[in-house]
């Protein structure tokens, strides 16, 4: 291993370190203090190369707040601190009957990333890990069959989501449409105050038009007490989400893979996991343009608009061979894949669309995520060349750049939260 290798993991690992709070890993220093969900499967991944226990930890610390329905909350909350907008407050999660007694959560979920997550700590530790799977297990089944008995109510394989922070990708340009469309009168939007802007630079971060329909849905979700079926009847936002089911369908496929290797029956995961991929290839794919999109419930048409996230089904599997040669091709014309001109690659939203913005949040900026799982998706389909160098360039970016939640595609200038927990975790898990 190259000495700067060497150096760069000693960085990643004090990173970790250094946002460990005791029992579980805040995703950034300030800006964000408490657990997410999908931030902690994909900080355990990087865990579990050097530090099991600590894998495992993060993990059960997050399901430990699942509520009595399987829903696995999008944040947990360290009442200890206070400096985050929405607050336990805002949510008031305890409106709903299956909110847990004894923890305080937020009311959304993310994207399922767990069971990928466990599946990773059991190839690295084998039968040591039965205790943790033994334990998980049943919360992981529970997370899965909710969302899709709750977000799957036609039995389609696709589940919804219902609040743009459910796909990760907050303020994507996908969401535009939906979020014009929802105009509201002064007296609807709550009162709030941010606490993000005064952390970071406001111009990386989502506008006040766009923070005000975030806050209107959570209140329009708390009104109904997190009634799933009064929210399927009225929330302006319901979308099946390319980058959310793939990642489900990925997460069954290795859950079925932790039954058996826990001796429980892995058909109805399975069984699941081909209908997901079946109905993404039967509704959500895009074969002129090679790629997957969002479909908008409301209205019930897709939504095209092109984002790195409809490439994402390569991760799991999804696409047949020609389908990923047209996806590849497709990357590249559609700007997600500027590698011959010298870019940095993957711009989360394409470089040539309306919305870009090198600097703002999920429109353009590179983040070391959807690297990882295109990186994965790559290695899977046996793009090698792409695949090199993908890991070459988020590598030389965080080593040049460092450890920050996302990053210019034209200049390579961090962006957003320095010393980011994922960031750090999946460059261990790229480089060890
Ligand atoms: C809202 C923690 C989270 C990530 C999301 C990212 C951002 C939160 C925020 O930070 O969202 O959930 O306050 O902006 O968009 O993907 O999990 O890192």
């Amino acid at each position: 291993m190259e000495h700067l290798d060497r150096i760069l993991i000693r960085q990643a690992k004090m990173v970790l370190e250094f946002n460990w709070t005791g029992e579980y890993t805040r995703p950034g220093p300030r800006l964000y203090p408490h657990q997410w969900s999908w931030d902690s499967a994909l900080i355990s991944i990087g865990y579990s190369r050097y530090a099991p226990e600590r894998a495992a930890q993060e993990l059960l610390h997050l399901f430990r707040s699942q509520w009595k329905n399987g829903l696995l909350p999008h944040v947990v909350f360290d009442p200890g601190f206070s400096e985050y907008f929405p607050g336990i407050g805002f949510w008031d999660a305890h409106l709903s009957p299956d909110s847990p007694d004894d923890h305080q959560t937020s009311g959304v979920v993310q994207p399922p990333v767990h069971a990928t997550a466990a599946l990773e700590l059991y190839r690295r530790l084998g039968e040591d890990a039965r205790p943790f799977l033994t334990e998980l297990f049943p919360k992981l089944a529970a997370w899965h069959d909710y969302l899709y008995r709750e977000r799957d109510p036609e039995g389609e394989g696709l589940v919804y989501i219902r609040h743009p922070w459910e796909s990760g990708m907050d303020n994507s340009p996908i969401w535009d449409p939906i979020l014009l469309g929802m105009q509201l009168s002064p007296e609807e939007i709550p009162a709030y105050q941010r606490a993000d802007t005064h952390i970071v630079d406001p111009e990386d971060r989502p506008e006040m038009s766009a923070y005000d329909r975030y806050a209107y849905l959570i209140r329009l979700f708390a009104g109904y007490g997190y009634d799933e079926a009064e929210i399927r009847n009225s929330s302006p936002f319901l979308v099946q989400n390319v980058l959310f089911n793939a990642l489900l369908c990925r997460a069954e496929r290795d859950l079925a893979e932790l039954a058996r290797a826990l001796g429980e029956d892995p058909t109805r995961f399975e069984i699941r996991a081909a209908k997901t991929a079946r109905a993404m290839n039967g509704k959500l794919w895009d074969e002129k343009h090679g790629t997957y999109l969002d479909y908008d419930l409301r209205s019930g048409t897709l939504i095209r608009v092109y984002a790195a996230s409809g490439y994402l089904p390569l991760f799991a599997g999804i696409p047949d061979g020609n389908q990923a040669q047209s996806m590849l091709r497709s990357m590249e014309h559609h700007g997600f894949y500027p590698a011959k001109s010298g870019g940095i690659c993957a711009p989360s939203y394409d470089m040539y669309g309306y919305g870009f913005s090198p600097v703002q949040y999920w429109r353009g900026p590179v983040w070391i995520n959807i690297n990882w799982f295109l990186l994965r998706g790559f290695e899977r389909y046996g793009f090698t060349e792409q695949a090199d160098h993908l890991r070459a360039t988020t590598i030389r970016l965080v080593r040049d750049r460092g450890f920050y939640e996302y990053f210019n595609p034209l200049t390579g200038r961090g962006h957003g939260s320095d010393f980011f927990s994922w960031t750090a975790a999946l460059l261990l898990d790229v480089l060890l």
